[in-house]
């Protein structure tokens, strides 16, 4: 697919979300997973999503435009431990919001640290995106911190736990990029 612009729309802290038929592709995921540094390697940019080493960055839903056409929307990461309980009920709140709101969504990508597997917040979230009967992939980013041998027994594992294909990918390398483009472009044609 060739991306000709991309730019961030909206930026939403409460459940003012966007109003907006166009196609939807969400990614969740635990803070600190790699969600914004995935989105900026899949358009080739540095910092259309704000990245930092502090987890916790993303608080807001945010509506990145692709080709005037689809969305990708980054949800807030969930789980961080050190975030206040306030917060954290805050966020829970929003994403399950977002979802009753929003019927565009053609792929759920839920992103998990290869290394660390799933966590209980990956799994309310899959039960979420079961209630809702979203089309889901999971990503397994991060796997240039893994050794060759591996890769494989973590993505397997995570894939056996939901039956849901697992794209290995690292968004610091750009790896996977093109098969999760692939996915998209065909969950676009849907
Ligand atoms: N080694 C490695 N580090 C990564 C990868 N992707 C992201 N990171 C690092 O992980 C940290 C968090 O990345 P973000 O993209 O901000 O993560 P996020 O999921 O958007 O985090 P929140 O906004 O807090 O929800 C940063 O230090 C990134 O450089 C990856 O594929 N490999
Ligand atoms: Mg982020």
């Amino acid at each position: 697919m060739k991306i000709t612009d991309t730019k961030l729309v909206k930026t939403v802290y409460d459940n003012d979300f966007l109003d907006d038929k166009r196609k939807k592709i969400v990614f969740a995921g635990r803070s600190n997973v790699g969600k914004s540094t995935l989105i900026n390697t899949m358009f080739n940019r540095k910092n259309l999503a704000k990245v930092s080493s502090t987890p916790g960055k993303t608080r807001s839903v945010n509506y990145y435009l692709v080709n005037d056409k689809f969305y990708f929307v980054d949800l807030p990461g969930y789980g961080y431990a050190k975030v206040p309980k306030a917060e954290k009920n805050r966020w829970k709140k929003l994403l399950n919001e977002f979802f009753y709101f929003e019927k565009y969504v053609i792929l759920l990508t839920l992103i998990v640290d290869s290394n660390i597997g799933i966590s209980d917040y990956d799994k309310q979230m899959i039960s979420l995106a079961a209630f809702f009967e979203l089309p889901t992939i999971i990503i397994g980013n991060k796997i240039d911190k893994l050794k060759k041998n591996e890769i494989n027994k973590k993505i397997k594992e995570i894939n056996d736990y939901f039956n849901i294909p697992v794209i290995p990918f690292s968004a610091k390398k750009g790896i996977g990029k093109n098969i999760l483009w692939e996915t998209i472009q065909n969950a676009l044609k849907e």
